[in-house]
């Protein structure tokens, strides 16, 4: 009987940049992100006599087909199950044409519905370990609302869930600016990051981020989450900077500056950007409307904007 999971993406708010252990996906640092409702993966699972993998419907060979194989395999070994051929048909609702990842939410809903296929009956912290074997953020979309993830030195590391819920009324505003593929994969500016003379700094910053956006979050003070996760955000990319690469463009930076002039004119918004040069910018919910406007004005059809907001833990469940 196939299985069905859904999961949605996460933003960082306190980056997932560097690895103790490359195949355990160990991070260096602790992270912290926001699950985001409006981009997911859903994930349909069931046995087969081969492996095929589909995605939005088309067959897919290559690396990527590869990739999910060598997931499925691990996760066989890791349960002590015989391995059995799988055909797995993900549709991805994350716009990657405008260049989101969609790493997080594919492996987290993969996990789940192979877990759910076999009848694993695994805690979230079990699923946590398993989708971060996967792509280290899908440890952090098994929770709903904020999760953190700390560093481990075992293979036991797992995301928790911070505040499933938030009151807060958080806006996140993603910032397209469109282009191709980026040049470094977030795997190789991990490994090329770890020779900064700044990296042990790095780490320090996380840990003390992940304090501050905890103790934020726990108060419901939007302002000090979006200072941290704005510096955070800053100190990635002077990282990746300082080893003589950035993912970043004018348009990045023009974002960065945008969010930086809103909070000079009272609205507080703050921004960041992953391993790519689109921008996310934060912002309270009801401002989100002067936001946009703003990006408009300044951008106007430079920027195509998606808008997302807290989003639910990952599901999963059996067809009957
Ligand atoms: C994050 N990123 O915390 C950070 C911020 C990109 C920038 O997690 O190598 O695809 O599969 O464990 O999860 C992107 O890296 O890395 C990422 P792998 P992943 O969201």
């Amino acid at each position: 009987m196939p299985s069905f999971a859904r999961a949605h993406t996460n933003l960082a708010l306190v980056k997932y940049w560097g690895k103790e252990d490359e195949a355990l996906r160990l991070p260096s640092a602790p992270s912290l992100s926001v699950t985001l409702d409006a981009f997911y993966t859903d994930t349909r699972l069931s046995k087969a006599d081969t492996n095929e993998f589909v995605l939005d419907g088309k067959k897919v060979a290559g690396p990527e087909a590869d990739r999910v194989f060598s997931y499925l395999s691990r996760l066989f070994s890791l349960f002590s199950l015989p391995k059995e051929g799988l055909l797995v048909e993900s549709r991805n609702f994350v716009p990657k044409s405008a260049g989101f990842a969609s790493s997080a939410s594919a492996f987290c809903a993969l996990a789940a519905a192979f877990a759910e296929e076999f009848g694993l009956d695994l805690t979230r912290k079990e699923l946590s370990i398993a989708a971060r074997l996967g792509s280290g953020s899908a440890s952090r979309s098994v929770y709903g609302g904020f999760a953190e993830w700390k560093e481990g030195g075992t293979g036991e590391s797992f995301a928790f869930p911070l505040d499933e819920n938030p009151s807060m009324g958080i806006s996140v505003l993603f910032l397209s600016f469109g282009g191709g593929e980026k040049e470094i994969s977030s795997t190789e500016g991990m490994r090329r990051s770890k020779f900064s003379p700044f990296f042990p700094v790095w780490r320090q910053e996380c840990r003390k981020a992940c304090g501050e956006a905890e103790s934020a979050i726990k108060a419901g003070d939007f302002e000090k989450l979006g200072e941290v996760a704005e510096k955070n955000a800053c100190q990635m990319h002077a990282l990746a900077l300082s080893c003589g690469f950035s993912y970043l463009s004018g348009l990045s930076l023009e974002a960065l500056r945008l969010a930086q002039n809103l909070r000079k004119g009272s609205v507080p918004c703050y921004w960041s950007c992953d391993a790519g040069k689109n921008a996310a910018l934060l912002c309270q919910k009801g401002d989100a409307g002067r936001v946009k406007q703003a990006v408009r004005e300044a951008m106007g059809a430079g920027a195509r904007l998606f808008e997302a907001g807290p989003g639910k833990g990952v599901e999963a469940w059996r067809e009957v």
